[in-house]
Order: C-alpha cells, then sequence, then structure tokens
C-alpha cells in the first residue's frame, strides 16, 4: 500500500473571453422574478452575448422603465453603468447618455406596456432619430407586474385568465418600427435561445438603434389556454424567417451557416450575418417586403422571427449630429468653450 498521500487537486483557471474576463463578470444580481419567466431567459442571452462579443461591462450603459422587464438589468452586466427611468421614459434618458457619452454601447430593456403603452411617444422618436441603441421589447402581451392586464400588444382575440377578450388592434412594435426608419428590426422568442444570441450579438455589432422585440411568456398572467404570447402557442406558432449564422469580427472562420448557401450582411466593425432562408425566399434588406410579410404573417397567426429588416449603413444620431466621439465629462474647458474672439463674433451678429 502506497503511503503517499495524492497531490491537491489544482483548480482549473475559469475559461475566459476575447479580452480576458470570465462569465461571472457578465451577471448581476440574482433575479426576483417568478420562476419560469421569460425575462430570465432573456437577461441569459443577453449575459452570453456580451461576453461571447468580449465587451467591457464598463463600457456599458444598461437603461430601463417600470416593469418586471424593467428589472432585468440588474441581473446582468453587475459592472456596467445603470438607470431605472420612470415608466416608459427610458428613450429620453438613453439618447442624454449617449449624446453626452457615445463612447459608451447602450442596451435599454423595457416591456410591451413601458414601450407600446406609456412610452410609445418616446419610443417611436428613438427609434426615428436611430439613437445608438439596442432596445429589448420584453413582449408578454401583459402589464406583468400590475397583475395582468392586457397591453398594446395583445393580440385581437386574445383571453386573460378571467376570460376576458381583447377587442382591441394591436400595436406591432417591428412593423412600427420599420415603418419609423429603423434599421435594425428583429423579433425572438425567449424559447429560441440560439436565434436571440445571434441577434444580440449581431446588435451589439450594429451602430443605431436595434429594436428586438421578444416573445416573452408571463408564467403567472399570461401563459394559458387562450393567450396568444404563452410558451404553448409561440413554440407552436414561432415561424423563423430565416436561420442566422453571426461571425463575430475577431472570429472569421466560425460561422454555422456555411457561406455560399447564404446572403450576407456585413455591420459597422467588420462582424457579419449570415442568412439562410428557411420556406420563403426573404431578403431583410428590403422594406417593403419585410412589411409584407409581417403582415400576411400576422393574418395566418404565425410569429415571425428573425432579423427582419436591416440597413447597417444609415448613419445614427451622432453621426448626423456630428457630435465628438468622446465622452463630454472628459473635454477639458479649452474644447467646451468658445474662444473670447469667437463670442464676440457672436455677439457682433446678432446686433
Ligand atoms: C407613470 C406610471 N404609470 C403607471 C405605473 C404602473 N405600472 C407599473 S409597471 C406597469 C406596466 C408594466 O408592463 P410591461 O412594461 O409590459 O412590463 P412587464 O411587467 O409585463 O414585464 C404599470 C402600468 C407606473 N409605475 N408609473
Ligand atoms: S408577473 Fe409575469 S412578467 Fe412578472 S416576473 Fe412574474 S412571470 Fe415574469
Ligand atoms: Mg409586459
Amino acid at each position: 500500500m502506497s503511503t503517499t498521500a495524492p497531490a491537491p487537486a489544482t483548480p482549473s483557471a475559469p475559461k475566459v473571453n476575447r479580452i480576458g474576463l470570465p462569465k461571472a463578470d457578465y451577471e448581476g444580481g440574482k433575479s426576483t422574478l417568478c420562476l419560469g419567466c421569460g425575462h430570465d431567459v432573456i437577461t441569459k442571452q443577453i449575459i452570453n452575448a456580451f461576453y461571447e462579443m468580449g465587451v467591457a461591462p464598463h463600457k456599458v450603459v444598461k437603461l430601463s422603465g417600470i416593469g418586471c422587464s424593467s428589472k432585468t438589468p440588474a441581473y446582468f452586466l453587475n459592472r456596467a453603468w445603470g438607470f431605472n427611468s420612470v415608466h416608459g421614459r427610458m428613450p429620453s434618458l438613453a439618447t442624454g447618455a449617449i449624446a453626452a457619452n457615445p463612447t459608451l454601447l447602450g442596451i435599454g430593456v423595457s416591456g410591451d406596456g413601458d414601450t407600446a403603452s406609456i412610452g410609445i411617444g418616446q419610443f417611436v422618436h428613438l427609434v426615428r432619430r436611430n439613437v445608438p441603441l439596442i432596445y429589448i421589447v420584453e413582449n408578454n402581451g401583459v402589464y406583468g407586474l400590475t397583475k395582468g392586464q392586457f397591453s398594446a400588444t395583445a393580440d385581437l382575440g386574445a383571453k386573460l385568465k378571467n376570460g376576458t377578450v381583447n377587442d382591441l388592434t394591436p400595436i406591432d412594435c417591428c412593423s412600427l418600427a420599420i415603418e419609423l426608419g429603423g434599421a435594425f428590426v428583429a423579433r425572438s422568442f425567449s424559447g429560441d435561445m440560439k436565434q436571440l444570441q445571434a441577434i444580440l450579438e449581431a446588435a451589439i455589432a450594429h451602430r443605431g438603434t436595434a429594436v428586438i422585440d421578444v416573445i416573452s411568456p408571463c408564467v403567472t398572467f399570461n401563459d394559458h389556454e387562450g393567450s396568444t404570447k404563452s410558451y404553448k402557442y409561440s413554440k407552436e406558432h414561432e415561424t423563423p424567417v430565416h436561420e442566422l449564422g453571426f461571425v463575430p469580427f475577431f472570429e472569421e472562420t466560425l460561422a454555422e451557416v456555411p457561406p455560399g448557401e447564404s446572403k450576407e450582411i456585413r455591420f459597422p466593425d467588420g462582424s457579419l450575418m449570415r442568412f439562410k432562408g428557411v420556406g420563403r425566399d426573404y431578403d431583410p434588406t428590403n422594406k417593403e417586403l419585410a412589411m409584407r410579410t409581417i403582415h400576411e404573417s400576422y393574418a395566418k397567426k404565425e410569429i415571425l422571427t428573425g432579423l427582419l429588416y436591416v440597413n447597417p449603413t444609415k448613419p445614427d444620431l451622432t453621426t448626423l449630429l456630428n457630435t465628438v466621439p468622446e465622452s463630454l465629462a472628459t473635454l477639458p474647458d479649452e474644447r467646451i468653450r468658445p474662444s473670447k474672439e469667437t463670442l464676440a463674433s457672436i455677439m457682433e451678429s446678432l446686433r
């Protein structure tokens, strides 16, 4: 019998991403949402996407309004900047934050109530201005936080648990965003994690507003028979318009969708999205086709998912305004104050 004690196991170093950070650095506080809530799955995919893309957490600003969905920025990227705004007012806050510091990558998380009801006025102007922001609508068709009343995205004929039927026309955040000039408009489903992650990674690569409407079932108030935002209904009706293969700029060779079989779109940072058609001919750069397909699909009760429309060359707000690509807080006095001579000539011009 050997008397030598076995060598103590050396703990293996944690796996890190391309900037040397472990996944734990992309996590946040423990979720307080209901067990099984779709919003928690989206949080997980946000963590995965930022980790895989190697985004430095301190270079991110995360923003939200009010709702269960709007609580979720507390559950990812602990070391990012953050602000939880008033209900429906996240877009104006995001516009200010990004205008003041365009070096930050902005991500806003909202709900269907926060976006399509109280916040609709703010949402439309954010998209119209193409503010550089990843804008996620965690869409469950109800106001989850206030106990499950219909929101403005609830489908015609959808039923609440108590039997109330929705008889108002729904607002479709994707067609609305395309109509307003949105240059990155996607829909996904929290149950389709692979597709959602590819869309989130592409949104990180995009410069401009990236609207991502994610069907995210509310297990407590809207997951029953008669709901059109339940897990069962969404699984049965999800209709991806294409298969997505995202190739980040630093991994040119890795793509699940092989080249040659697909359409390719390049983003400003050099990343690439490959689109392989599924069942129909679809061109995500054709706005009219996108609108028509969304409408036809809705009439057939399909939940159309994918990157529905993209135009990576549309100038974002900071480019349009020609603002300095630096944080205003770090600019020295001599760059933010007009000289005496300039002030004098302005005064002269006003006489
Ligand atoms: C100004 C204002 N009006 C109303 C409310 C009440 N309220 C809180 S959350 C919410 C709706 C949230 O719904 P949604 O954005 O869909 O988020 P979910 O909880 O479903 O994720 C409402 C109406 C509020 N907090 N502030
Ligand atoms: S009430 Fe609904 S939306 Fe809110 S945490 Fe629970 S399951 Fe999620
Ligand atoms: Mg909701």
